[in-house]
């Protein structure tokens, strides 16, 4: 964990918990429920959007201390298939925090050698949305740092069955033969390909749920959940997260 030293210092709290992990046994790929946003705005009576808000300014805070330590992927799920149900002007307001975040971040983002990319289905969002995303991820393209990857409009289950569909037209074609499907051919029909599967999950905000997040991809994952609602969740518990990562045997069902 030299680097820390120089960069922060070597005095402040999150540079010690940097130091604390081990260098080599950084996992690859993060993935992350941000979970409570609504929930910490109402503890404090604000409305629910004021909770959204907060948690997008902290997935900044936490993409640097990912990316501070060397994390190769970082997925944010942001908004899911099922979050369409919501009042529809929270949905609204969701919609337009990507148009938000990119002014503000991006500089700084392409600084650090961010590269953006997002899983999710791209053609459902409204266009302004998907502008700011598309303009994110042409912005950062050739970035080849820490990838931030925005689950939006993600559903795992969907996502399955889209890949299960095309692997069936696929066959049909005779581009493949049913017995040479594999577990890696079937990942590379799936939202995430070319992404590595995550290392390990963080949920905040105190549900044990995976909530229809990655099933496939998550088969082998570290799963830790907290308490803290997202707004809270800062770079000492992320880097608390990775320490209890390092510290659990990952034996992949072998011995
Ligand atoms: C959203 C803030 C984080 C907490 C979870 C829900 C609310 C950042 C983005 C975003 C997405 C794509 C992109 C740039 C920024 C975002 C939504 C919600 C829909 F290219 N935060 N955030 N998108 N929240």
């Amino acid at each position: 964990m030299k680097p820390f030293v120089k960069w922060f210092g070597g005095k402040t709290d999150k540079a010690e918990a940097a130091q604390g992990l081990d260098s080599d046994n950084i996992p690859s790929h993060v993935a992350v429920i941000m979970d409570g946003n609504g929930r910490w705005a109402q503890k404090r009576g604000l409305p629910r959007i004021a909770g959204h808000h907060s948690g997008m300014k902290n997935v900044k805070k936490i993409t640097m201390a990912a990316n501070d330590i060397g994390v190769r992927v970082l997925t944010m799920y942001a908004f899911s298939t099922e979050n369409w149900k919501r009042p529809k002007e929270e949905v609204e307001y969701l919609m337009k925090l990507p148009l938000e975040f990119f002014p503000k971040e991006i500089d700084e983002l392409v600084a650090n050698n961010v590269q953006i990319r997002m899983t999710g289905w791209s053609q459902d969002l409204p266009d302004y949305t998907l502008k700011a995303v598309q303009d994110a991820i042409d912005r950062t393209k050739n970035n080849d740092g820490l990838i931030l990857n925005f689950a939006l409009n993600y559903g795992s289950r969907k996502e399955m069955l889209a890949g299960v569909q095309q692997l069936v037209k696929d066959a049909q074609a005779g581009k493949i033969r049913p017995e040479d499907i594999s577990e890696s051919m079937f990942s590379s029909y799936l939202l995430t390909d070319p992404l590595p599967d995550p290392d390990l999950l963080i949920r905040t905000s105190g549900e044990l749920r995976i909530s229809n997040f990655m099933l496939w991809q998550l088969a082998y994952s570290e799963l830790w959940f907290t308490d803290l609602c997202w707004p809270e969740f800062n770079e000492l518990h992320f880097y608390e997260a990775i320490q209890e990562y390092q510290r659990r045997a990952r034996r992949y069902g072998g011995l």
